[in-house]
């Protein structure tokens, strides 16, 4: 996935509640990877639970280098290995405490932070607006403890995160997986629809495009659960479960339908063009079968959408069972199309490298099971 951050609306608390769309968040999203680092089953996060339950606040540092020291005044140096009942003991002082970069240490405590006073800063109490200016100007997490409203915020990328408890998160994430059972049923009836088109050589750009928006609909709400489940931590397992087996296939899928039908031609997309087109899409723009059209490279007309269209193949062959994708690719490249494909015999097949009597053999029969299938359907 390419990640792009997108954030969604403003909570009355002033928090930026972070709703991953599209293919934002990825691995690389920075907000995602430190929630992971203090996500339920993590050290920190107990430090932080802790912390919670003394009552006590916190302003945590999770990084310190040349520009964290310049910020830092009193408090005393430690560099100690980092665990949870030692950051709680820190914590009842007062001050920040600061831990190295990868979060194993705690290099100093009961400091005094004087970041920047001209970076603004909506937050009011003194806490809070140490921890968000020092987050801007370090570039650092910070995280903040309220002993006052008891949340913990994490201060990253210019935005604040209120960490809500497990039992909250889940119950939104399991709305968003009734949601992805709901589009993944949708899907499979679409798909079905374009293999029995494809069989009959009845294709139109619509009934490709359906599958690539449905496809992209349900990645993307996949993507959102994905970021639940980095933020549940050791809460998430069972999540992550549910989220595997439903995605099984869908991007492999995801790619094929789109190297069935790029259009061809020197100055169409390639398929990493048209992923990212796909990607950029916005949520109602997804909804618009023209742009999703229009993204991986046909024509942006209405008219455009009733045009006939025939795949090439790629699709239909990775459902051939032991067949490896480079003979998989030889074989699209050879034959064009999957309707020569399946005029093909068993001779013609083994013209292509890689392809002896028994793979023939499978592949002719794989596609006659296919043709079947789709027609009982
Ligand atoms: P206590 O003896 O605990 O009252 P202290 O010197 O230990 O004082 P704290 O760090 O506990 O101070 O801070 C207590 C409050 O003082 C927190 C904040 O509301 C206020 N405060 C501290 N520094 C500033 C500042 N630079 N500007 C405005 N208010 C400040
Ligand atoms: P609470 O929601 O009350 O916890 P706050 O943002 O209202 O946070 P306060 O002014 O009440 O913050 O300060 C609470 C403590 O935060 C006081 C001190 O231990 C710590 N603190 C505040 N400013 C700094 C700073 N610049 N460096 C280190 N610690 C600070
Ligand atoms: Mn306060």
């Amino acid at each position: 996935a390419t990640p792009h951050a997108r954030t969604g609306a403003v909570s009355p608390a002033r928090a930026i509640s972070v709703t991953v769309t599209g293919g934002a968040g990825g691995a690389g999203d920075p907000l995602r990877a430190n929630l992971a680092l203090m996500a339920p089953g993590t050290a920190l996060r107990d430090g932080l639970e802790r912390i919670l339950r003394g009552r006590t606040g916190a302003l945590i540092v999770l990084g310190y280098d040349k520009v964290v020291e310049g910020l830092c005044t009193g408090g005393f140096p430690l560099d100690v290995e980092f665990s949870a009942t030692r950051v709680r003991e820190l914590c009842k002082m007062d001050g920040a405490v600061v831990l190295s970069s990868d979060g194993t240490r705690i290099v100093r405590a009961a400091v005094h932070l004087m970041p920047d006073p001209t970076i603004p800063t909506e937050e009011s109490g003194t806490r809070h607006r140490t921890a968000e200016r020092v987050a801007r100007q370090t570039g650092y997490p910070v995280i903040s403890v309220s002993q006052s409203m008891r949340i913990i915020s994490l201060y990253v990328n210019g935005q604040r995160h209120v960490l809500d408890d497990s039992a909250a998160i889940l119950s939104r994430a399991n709305q968003a997986l009734a949601t992805l059972e709901r589009y993944k049923l949708r899907l499979d009836e679409v798909s079905g629809t374009l293999s029995a088109l494809e069989i009959e050589d009845l294709v139109t750009v619509r009934d490709a495009v359906a599958v690539v928006q449905r496809l992209e609909m349900v990645r993307r709400i996949a993507d959102e659960i994905a970021g639940y489940v980095v933020e549940l931590g050791t809460d998430g397992r069972l999540l992550a479960l549910q989220l595997d087996e439903l995605m099984a296939g869908v991007d492999a899928d995801r790619t094929l339908v789109i190297r069935d039908y790029l259009p061809a031609g020197r100055k169409s997309r390639t398929l990493d063009e048209a992923l990212v087109e796909l990607d950029l899409l916005g949520a109602t723009e997804l909804i618009d079968l023209v742009a999703v059209a229009k993204a991986i490279g046909y024509p942006a007309a209405s008219d455009a959408l009733d045009a006939a269209v025939s795949p090439r193949g790629f699709r239909l062959l990775a459902k051939v069972p032991r067949l490896p994708v480079t003979v998989v690719d030889r074989l699209v490249v050879h034959f064009g199309s999957l309707q020569r494909l399946l005029g093909a015999t068993v001779e013609d097949l083994q013209a292509v490298e890689g392809v002896g009597d028994a793979r023939a053999r499978g592949v002719r029969e794989g596609l006659s099971r296919l043709a079947e299938a789709s027609i009982l359907e």
